[in-house]
Formats: structure tokens, C-alpha cells, sequence
């Protein structure tokens, strides 16, 4: 009864408010469910207000709703998502005024019909993963085409995630939106970002979902900033489309971004020499400049592998051409990066330059190939070579023809490439009036410009957040195309939702300042649970010159994140390791030598993200979700599960305080020194080391030096054994490109600790790295023997960092026993 009341009530109320406001002013719920139809995986709704709205089973314990405010859904296609989501089966019972749904493995959607609509959705366990909020139910604005909806939230629930996010770690309490932009010097709290990736990872209790908004409008969320008893999520326009993972019935962070990557796809394994050490500066101005920071790397014996090409070493900024003055002879030039194990990776703009002589432009134009304005004209826009044209990347025909372009820089010997500038972010024109704001709309397109769409035509509003992960994509395609036989390496500034199946991301131009520095970690460790694994920042800060203990500290905490790049701005000092003076060079050498010796440990993470999205770079919730203390550690990270790194970011610290996660052990790397987990302790922080910890049972492979990882193959791998508990650990080793790995062209080398025993399982070696040492660390004393397939040897012991250091006779050992 009461319900029937307030339904008229509401409908006069909410038409008086539409016939006496402006148009766009009036948001209305989506109203009560008067008609529905059963679905395979859910059900279609028919609401009040002329919405419908379909729920139902991606799989068994992934939920998708979405909400047409216009009664049409639109064609099943997004660019977040390979192919058409898939849907699995649903039983449905009624249950009075809700029906419920459920999925083969338990998973429960209860679909309360009325006075409003309210979804909410369970666990196999029955435990509620989340809510509609009765009080905002989903709603939209008929006049302006947005959309919105709203959860209740526990006071305590934290998320994380949200793309590439200037806040802290956890991001409850905060509000943010999706819109790509080009932020240069962005401070922390600074929204939105260069990447917009509307994802999260709700953590409570132990326990997490994941919330994927597939929207590639401007889009919004408020994790209970507003109201903390609700979280609300909305965008400009589309559908409300979404997605809740609940993480099937361990709920863990992993099961969420496993089932959200298996959604969104997943990075394929990169280039091998792409994990090593990368040099750039806006600009190495010339060929001689670049041969000569290649030489000093080698001549001074600091491992690097790729070298790059700024803006600068074009002509005149056309994309795909070369300076003939400074760069006379490119491929000379390439050749002896390459001799000397270097690659090398150029920078590409999308703004192709206005010149009627410029062939990329003419052939561009006589394809069809650009964005155009509303009256079918040409979008020009000013961008580094003056006047532009820009590729409609989310055209099919545009992107084969733009990622063709690559053909003449691959030739060449052009390794990798650099996408900027692809949010899309331009200049203001030449006779702009208004004040240079941050943000300001003279920064993108204007939204009125025209996009293919893939066929599904559409506006800037609503394609702006995919047009750089497009542009990555047109990149990546392209390559593949050229070079079948070889893991394209593409760097990209801007993306979307699923960026992670096309290219590396950077965090753009961020500052020298240590602030800037400590914001890399919640950065980088959100980025990698938004489903991107290769990502990095600019060491020492793009925007300026860093101190030397600013930049030697910057190494260090760089050194285990998965991208590892020096870059800096056309303005700043030089900022090659032996810039600072031979003892910061000593200290920076370290840095990128502890990287170089962790590359197979590395290299293993990125086989392991391909097959189970778990990225390499962590935030320790994300492996310890059960200890709530784990939630909120802004300044550490972790390196897959077995390696804690804790970097200094704050000037003149020579020790810090470590929080060691509840449920497991830590042995820190240079002592031996064994920490238990759920404390915290003060280590020593000199200036010349990464506070590093490796967990009890775990078993890494340390890699001897090289120079860059053309040199790997040879170089004698040993296997790191962690004492203090049992545990395991794998090596995945293969040519460090192509693809033959997928056609079983790799070995997996295990290693089990159980007790006083190492199993080994060392499967043929076809070419690899050759196992040949095994090193125990956090031991209490030394063993008074150890034996290798039962015959005696011996180890050498180095009481001062507690390691055992045992040469193996050969790769068919099958166990090594530390005997009491
Ligand atoms: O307007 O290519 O973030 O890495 O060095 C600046 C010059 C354009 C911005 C990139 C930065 C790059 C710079 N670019």
C-alpha cells in the first residue's frame, strides 16, 4: 500500500521538477521493476521510468548490471573488453517482491523489484558483497544522458585500485574522476590523471570484491567522501554498466584481479631487455650525444639496455622522420647501440604536423584517416610541430594505417616506441584568450569532434578516455603485424580500462621532490592492481634537477619497480648515474646492479601476471589482505610474494621504520637478520642500499651481474634459498622473446624447502641460464655439513650476512640437505 502511494507522489514530484528546471538539472531514479524477462545468465528489467535494466552471471562469481536509461541497450561492444563479455547460467526463483539469482558455484543476486529497484549480491558463502543504496538508487538524467548509482559502505571498507591516482594507497573517503590529462608537475592529490581506469578492489574484514564501471565517458566516483555510509559511481553518459567480482569463494585480491584481467585481458609477457635498465633524457640532442652515453655505460661497467630518442631527434617534430643535421646517419647510429647491447626506443606523437609536403600527413588525409569536426572539417590543433592533424584511433582503417607507419623506424633498428601526448593533450592555439589553467578545456579536443567509434560513431565526451590506449593499440597491432617474431615494446602515457593488453605505462611528468618520490609507490602498486604489470616512474622527477641523495634514493626504490626508466625534462641537469660525482655513481651503480640481478625473479613475475593477472609490483594488502595493518603501509612494496622493499623517501635518513605483514617472516638481504611478521623494526638505511627482505621459505634466482640482458645467457644463475620456514619458489626461463614459449619453447625450474632438504626439479636446459649455486640465507649459524645428492661439500659461509654459499657440481642435482 504504502509503496503504491509513494509511486505517484514521486512521478508528480519528479515531473514538476523536470517542467520547472532547466533542462539537465533533474536526476530520477530508475523507479520500480514493471515488466520483466527472463535471460540465460539473469534477467531483463522493464523499470517505471522507462529504463530497463539486465542483471545477470559473467561467470559463476562475476555479476554484470547494466542500465540503459533510454530502454535500448547498445550493441555489446567496449574497449576495455576483447570480444563479448561471456555469460553464464542463472536459476531464478521468486521470492515475493525480489527474485533471486543464482550462479553455478552459489554466487546470489537478489533483485528487489520494488518501491525501487535494488540489486544487491552475495558470496557462495552468503556473505553480502554489495548493496544498492535505497536511499540514491540508480538514477539518470534523461535531458543530459548521465547516469549514476550508489552502494552502502562499512565505515571500514577500504578500495583500491582506480588507475593511475595521485592519492594514497587507500582511496575510501576520496572522490576522483576519469579523464585522461596531461597534468605536468602534478602534486600529490592533483585529479584527474594521465589514465583513466575505472576499477576497484573493496577490502574488508579480510575479504575483497572488485567493481569494474565500464564507461568510457567522463566518469566519477565518490568512495564516501560525500557520506561515508555510501560510495557512488556515475558518468556523463552511456550506459550504467558494471561489473562486481566478487573473488569466488576465497575472496581474495588476487581471485578479484585474476577474474577482472581474465574480463580486460592481460599483459603478454615483455621483451626480456624491456626489464632492464632504461636512459632517456628530453633530449639526447644528437647521434653523436647518444653513442656517447652508450659508451660511458659500458666503460664505466653500469648495466643498461635501452637507450631513447626524445622529440628532438625528429624533423621538425614530424612523427616517423629523423633530423638530417643532428641525426645525419640513424642506422649507423642504431647498428652501434646495438654492437654494444643497447636498444633503442623512439618517441611517437599522435599530432601529425600540417605540411602539405609531409607525405605521413598527405597519405593520413587521403585515407580519411583524421579526426574531424562536427561540419566534417579537419580537427587542427596545435601540438610541438605547430599545426596538426590527429589519426582517429578508435577507427580500424585509421589504426592499420598508423601502426603501418612504424615499418620505416623498425627498419632502421628502431627497438622500441614511446607513445606521448595521447590523452590526447594539446596546446592552446595561438590566439587563446583565455587564462592557461590546469585542466582547462583547451588542453584535449573539444568534445564535439567526431570519432569512428569501430563503427559505433560518437563524439570527444565519449571516446576522449580510450583515444591514447587506441593509439597503444594501433602501436602494438602495427609492430606485430611488422614483426611477428618479435613482443612489441610500447611505452604509453594515456590509457583505458584493459591499456595492459598494448603497452607499458609511465606516470608522466612528475616532479624532483621527495614528495614526488613517495608518491610513487601508492602510484605505481594501484596501477598494478588496476590490472596494468608494467609500469614506472620517472626516476629523480621529469619536472627539474633532483639532489644527488634525492636521485641515489630514487634509483633505489625504482630499482624493483617493473619499469625501470631515468628520464627528465629538456631544462634539468644531466641525470646519467655518474652525473652526481663518482660516489653517487658507485651508489646508482648498485642500485641498477641489484636490479640486473634480479631479472629472472623478475621476468618469472611476468610469465606468472600472463597466466594469473597477479602483478609484479604489490601493496602488501594484496598478499596479506587477513592483517589490517597491512592496508594502509604507503612507503614499501612488494616484489611478487617473496621480496619486500622498502625504499628511503625522506632526505637525510640513514634507517627507517619496516612494518613486516602478519603471516609470514622476513629476512632482511644484506644481514641476514631475521624480522617476524605483524612488527615493525628500525633498520639501517645507508645511503648505499635498498632496505630489502626476503620471505622465510621463499626461493628466488639471483642472476650474476651483466651488463645489459643480451649477456644473461651466460651468466650463472643462482638460487636465493630463504630459511626459517618451508616454501617454494620457480624460475621460468626462455629466449626473453617471441613466442615460441607459448609452444612449450621454456623451462620451469622448481625448488621446494621442506625441512633441512632443497628438491630441485631442473628440467633440460635448452640454452638458458645454467643454474649453478645455491645460496642460503638467514641461517643461525653454519651447518656443520652439507650434502648434495647425499656426497658431502663444502659451502662457504659469510658470518657478516649470514649466507651459505653451496657451487652445485651441475643442473642434475636433485637435492642439497643442510645437515644438523
Ligand atoms: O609537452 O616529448 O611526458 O616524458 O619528455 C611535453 C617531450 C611532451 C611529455 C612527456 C615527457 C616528454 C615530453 N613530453
Amino acid at each position: 500500500m504504502r509503496s503504491t502511494l509513494r509511486f505517484p507522489v514521486a512521478a508528480c514530484a519528479a515531473l514538476v521538477l523536470l517542467l520547472s528546471t532547466p533542462a539537465g538539472a533533474a536526476l530520477r531514479g530508475v523507479g520500480k521493476v514493471v515488466g520483466s524477462r527472463a535471460l540465460d545468465d539473469g534477467l531483463e528489467l522493464k523499470l517505471s521510468s522507462g529504463a530497463r535494466v539486465r542483471v545477470g552471471f559473467v561467470t559463476p562469481d562475476v555479476v554484470r548490471v547494466r542500465m540503459t536509461p533510454t530502454g535500448r541497450f547498445d550493441a555489446d561492444v567496449s574497449y576495455a573488453i576483447e570480444g563479448a563479455p561471456p555469460r553464464s547460467k542463472a536459476t531464478r526463483t521468486k521470492q515475493g517482491a525480489a527474485t533471486q539469482l543464482r550462479s553455478a558455484s552459489g554466487t546470489r543476486i537478489v533483485v528487489q523489484h520494488a518501491p525501487e529497484l535494488a540489486i544487491s549480491v552475495f558470496d557462495s558463502a552468503g556473505r553480502l558483497v554489495v548493496a544498492d543504496d535505497p536511499a540514491r538508487p540508480m538514477a539518470f538524467n534523461a535531458a543530459d544522458g548521465s547516469v549514476e548509482t550508489s552502494m552502502r559502505r562499512d565505515d571500514y571498507e577500504l578500495y583500491y585500485g582506480f588507475g593511475e591516482k595521485t592519492f594514497p594507497m587507500s582511496r575510501h573517503q576520496q572522490a576522483m574522476v576519469m579523464w585522461n590529462a596531461d597534468v605536468p608537475d602534478y602534486p600529490a592529490g592533483h585529479d584527474p590523471s594521465y589514465q583513466a581506469i575505472p576499477f576497484f578492489i573493496a577490502l574488508h574484514e579480510g575479504r575483497s570484491y572488485g567493481l569494474f564501471f565500464n564507461n568510457t565517458w567522463r566518469s566519477w566516483f565518490d568512495m564516501g567522501k560525500l557520506d561515508p555510509h555510501r560510495y557512488s559511481f556515475g558518468a556523463k553518459g552511456g550506459e550504467l554498466d558494471y561489473y562486481v567480482f566478487t573473488g569466488g569463494a576465497e575472496r581474495t585480491p588476487a581471485g578479484v584481479l585474476r577474474d577482472y584481467t581474465a574480463l580486460t585481458g592481460r599483459g603478454a609477457l615483455p621483451p626480456q631487455w624491456s626489464l632492464g635498465y632504461h636512459q632517456s633524457r628530453w633530449s639526447y640532442m644528437n647521434q653523436e650525444k647518444v653513442l656517447d652515453v652508450a659508451q660511458q655505460f659500458r666503460r664505466r661497467r653500469i648495466p643498461a639496455d635501452v637507450l631513447y630518442l626524445d622529440i628532438d631527434h625528429m624533423d621538425g617534430f614530424r612523427v616517423f622522420t629523423w633530423n638530417a643535421g643532428t641525426f645525419p646517419a640513424p642506422k649507423t647510429m642504431l647498428d652501434s647501440l646495438h654492437e654494444q647491447g643497447f636498444r633503442a626506443v623512439t618517441i611517437v606523437d599522435p599530432g601529425i604536423k600540417l605540411d602539405p609536403n609531409f607525405p605521413i600527413y598527405q597519405s593520413g588525409r587521403a585515407g580519411d584517416h583524421f579526426v574531424k569536426r562536427p561540419d566534417g572539417s579537419e580537427l587542427h590543433e596545435k601540438v610541438w610541430p605547430g599545426i596538426c592533424a590527429f589519426p582517429d584511433f578508435t577507427s580500424k582503417a585509421a589504426r592499420d594505417w598508423f601502426g603501418s607507419l612504424y615499418r620505416s623506424a623498425l627498419d632502421l633498428g628502431v627497438d622500441g616506441f614511446w607513445n606521448d601526448m595521447n590523452e590526447p593533450g594539446v596546446f592552446p592555439p595561438d590566439d587563446f584568450k583565455g587564462p592557461e589553467i590546469p585542466l582547462g578545456p583547451h588542453r584535449t579536443f573539444p568534445l564535439d569532434v567526431r570519432h569512428d567509434g569501430d563503427g559505433r560513431p560518437g563524439n570527444h565526451a565519449q571516446y576522449h578516455n580510450v583515444y591514447g590506449m587506441q593509439m597503444a593499440r594501433a602501436s602494438f597491432e602495427g609492430l606485430k603485424k611488422l614483426r611477428p617474431e618479435k613482443r612489441p615494446m610500447v611505452l604509453t602515457r594515456a590509457g583505458f580500462a584493459g591499456v595492459q593488453r598494448y603497452a607499458a605505462v609511465w606516470t608522466g611528468d612528475n616532479s624532483p621532490t621527495w614528495g614526488s618520490l613517495a608518491l610513487t609507490i601508492p602510484m605505481l602498486a594501484n596501477l598494478s592492481v588496476s590490472g596494468v604489470p608494467f609500469v614506472g616512474a620517472d626516476v629523480g622527477g621529469f619536472m627539474g634537477s633532483p639532489s644527488a641523495e634525492l636521485h641515489a634514493r630514487w634509483m633505489q626504490a625504482a630499482s624493483l619497480t617493473p619499469y625501470f626508466r631515468t628520464h627528465s625534462n629538456d631544462v634539468s641537469a644531466p641525470r646519467e648515474p655518474w652525473a652526481f660525482g663518482p660516489e653517487y655513481e658507485r651508489i646508482n651503480r648498485a642500485a641498477i646492479e641489484l636490479r640486473y640481478q634480479l631479472l629472472p625473479y623478475l621476468y618469472t613475475l611476468f610469465e606468472e601476471n600472463e597466466r594469473t593477472g597477479r602483478p609484479p609490483m604489490r601493496p602488501l594488502w594484496f598478499e596479506y589482505p587477513a592483517d589490517p595493518r597491512a592496508g594502509l603501509v604507503e612507503d614499501q612494496y612488494l616484489l611478487g610474494a617473496d621480496l619486500l622493499a622498502a625504499p628511503v623517501l625522506k632526505e637525510g635518513q640513514t634507517s627507517r621504520e619496516v612494518y613486516f605483514p602478519k603471516g609470514a617472516a622476513w629476512i632482511n638481504w644484506w644481514t641476514g637478520k631475521r624480522h617476524e611478521g605483524g612488527a615493525t623494526a628500525k633498520v639501517a638505511a645507508p645511503l648505499d642500499r635498498l632496505p630489502l627482505f626476503i620471505r622465510a621459505g621463499a626461493i628466488v634466482p639471483v642472476s650474476a651481474v651483466t651488463q645489459h640482458t643480451g649477456e644473461m645467457r651466460d651468466a650463472p644463475l643462482t638460487l636465493l634459498v630463504a630459511r626459517g620456514a618451508d616454501g617454494s619458489g620457480r624460475v621460468f626461463q626462455d629466449a626473453g622473446d617471441g613466442y615460441g614459449y607459448l609452444q612449450g619453447q621454456s623451462r620451469t625450474i622448481t625448488a621446494r624447502q621442506q625441512g633441512q632438504s632443497l628438491r630441485l626439479e631442473m628440467p633440460e636446459n635448452r640454452g638458458y641460464q645454467r643454474v649453478s649455486a645455491i645460496e642460503f640465507i638467514g641461517l643461525q649459524a653454519r651447518p656443520p655439513a652439507v650434502r648434495i645428492d647425499g656426497q658431502e661439500v663444502e659451502g662457504a659461509f659469510d658470518a657478516a650476512t649470514r649466507r651459505l654459499r653451496v657451487a652445485l657440481p651441475g643442473e642434475h642435482v636433485k637435492q642439497v640437505l643442510l645437515a644438523d
